[in-house]
């Protein structure tokens, strides 16, 4: 079995699908959306419940909603805690993330100016820088486990797309630094990042779509 995960080309919601997929071992091929193509005859296709993607399938089975591919690939790929409240933080960090990114693409994907790029850039993001280094400091891993869950993936994931290390890294943040570091260096992310299976960044997305 190979899923098909489609999404347009860059990393975005679709991420976490790919991070999960790469760390836990589950095989899988992208389909990328090329924007024009999507808005012309792509998006009002029935297979998508919601008309958007990102989208998993396998055969007959598609599904729709990143926190749902997130939380369906982690419990296949064994990186979804398996105690009940445990899985129940690991969801609650989730869905903080997702909060997160909304805020970020709302700003990102439809600029309404400097001023909300400053506010998002100075109070918004260390607002969530906070919030983490909270939580890894007072309980290790995000998923409450002591091993890394899809949920640290996701901390990684949206860490990286705010270019973290370059914008944010300092003595502030240390908890989160050795976390970033730390999934940083497994070796199936390193893998994955040195591959042709790693899309173009936003940045790279948004100006290709903008030409
Ligand atoms: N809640 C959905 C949001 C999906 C979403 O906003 N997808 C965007 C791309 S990031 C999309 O399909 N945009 C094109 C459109 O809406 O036509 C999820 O998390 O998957």
């Amino acid at each position: 079995m190979v899923y098909t995960l489609t999404y347009f080309g860059m990393p975005g919601r679709a991420e976490i699908g790919r991070l999960i997929m790469e760390v836990g071992g589950v095989s899988y091929k992208n389909e990328f959306v090329v924007f024009k193509e999507w808005l012309t005859s792509l998006k009002g296709v029935k297979r998508y419940p919601f008309g958007q993607i990102p989208a998993l399938q396998d055969g007959d089975f598609i599904l729709c909603q990143s926190g749902a591919i997130a939380r369906h690939l982690a419990k296949e790929a064994n990186l979804y805690p398996e105690n009940p409240r445990a899985a129940a933080i690991s969801e609650m960090f989730f869905e903080g993330i997702t909060e997160w990114r909304n805020k970020a693409y709302s700003v990102w994907f439809s600029p309404d100016g400097k001023d909300a790029m400053d506010n998002y850039v100075t109070k918004t993001v260390p607002f969530y820088l906070d919030i983490f280094e909270k939580a890894i400091n007072e309980q290790g891993l995000l998923g409450n486990t002591d091993k890394v869950s899809y949920v640290d993936l996701a901390l990684w994931d949206i860490l990286q797309e705010n270019k973290y290390t370059t914008i944010y890294k300092c003595d502030k943040y240390p908890k989160l630094d050795a976390h970033y570091s730390m999934i940083s260096s497994i070796k199936s992310i390193q893998d994955y990042l040195n591959s042709n299976r790693r899309p173009p960044s936003i940045d790279e997305f948004l100006d290709a779509i903008s030409l």
